[in-house]
């Protein structure tokens, strides 16, 4: 079932579960091409989260700044390109949500171990603002933070499980979200699949 959280910003609950174990599975084999890590933010923060990207760009962060690039720093190789079933679910999702022409250049991989966290921020280094972004919840649950369009406005908690599937297109595009410490569980690790149209 759908659930409209604001406008733009629409939950697919369970949208990926039946899928769940194979995207698992490829985030897998794909962080065995370009490992998980986790990257430095402008101001010397180390994050919280690990990262790895598929996709002909993938987003990155370093002492210089947030970007999408279409090699992997830690190797020097291109990114590994992105799976069908990521691309497919990524665009039935957002059809779903109203988006029928999404096509996703970038897969950004998180992955959350226990007490990992991502603060309030906006994700604004993408080209087209009119595109949506499409995020997969896997494995440990997580409360995710959803914003308003300034940092100091108040935050709902929504509760993402494994195979929720959110797409924040329109209004809801460029709103604060963050994701707070996650719990521990039944297993080890909280991961987000976040499709984008960065280029
Ligand atoms: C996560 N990841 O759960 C989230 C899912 C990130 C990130 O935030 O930047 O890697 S994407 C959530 C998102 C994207 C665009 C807009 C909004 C939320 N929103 O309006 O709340 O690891
Ligand atoms: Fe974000």
């Amino acid at each position: 079932w759908t659930q409209t959280l604001a406008p733009g910003a629409v939950v697919l609950r369970g949208f990926a579960a039946e899928s769940a174990p194979a995207l698992m599975q490829m985030i897998d084999q794909l962080t065995r091409v370009a490992p998980f890590r986790q990257m430095t933010t402008p101001g010397g923060f180390v994050m919280s989260a690990a990262m790895s990207n598929c996709g002909s760009l993938g987003w990155v962060t370093d002492v210089q700044g947030y970007r999408y690039a279409r090699h992997d720093p830690l190797t020097g190789l291109p990114w590994p390109a992105m799976p069908l079933l990521f691309a497919q679910l990524a665009q039935q999702a957002a059809y779903e949500a109203g988006f029928p022409d999404f096509v996703a250049d970038a897969c950004l991989m998180n992955r959350y171990a226990v007490g990992s966290r991502m603060s309030l921020h906006q994700d604004k280094n993408e080209r087209d603002f009119s595109q949506p972004i499409v995020s997969v919840s896997l494995g440990l649950p997580a409360i995710f933070q959803f914003g308003g369009m300034q940092r100091s406005d108040a935050v709902q908690r929504i509760p993402l499980t494994q195979g929720d599937v959110l797409v924040w297109g329109g209004p809801s595009r460029l709103r604060f979200h963050g994701v707070q410490a996650i719990k521990a569980g039944t297993e080890d690790y909280r991961f987000n699949l976040t499709f984008r149209k960065a280029g």
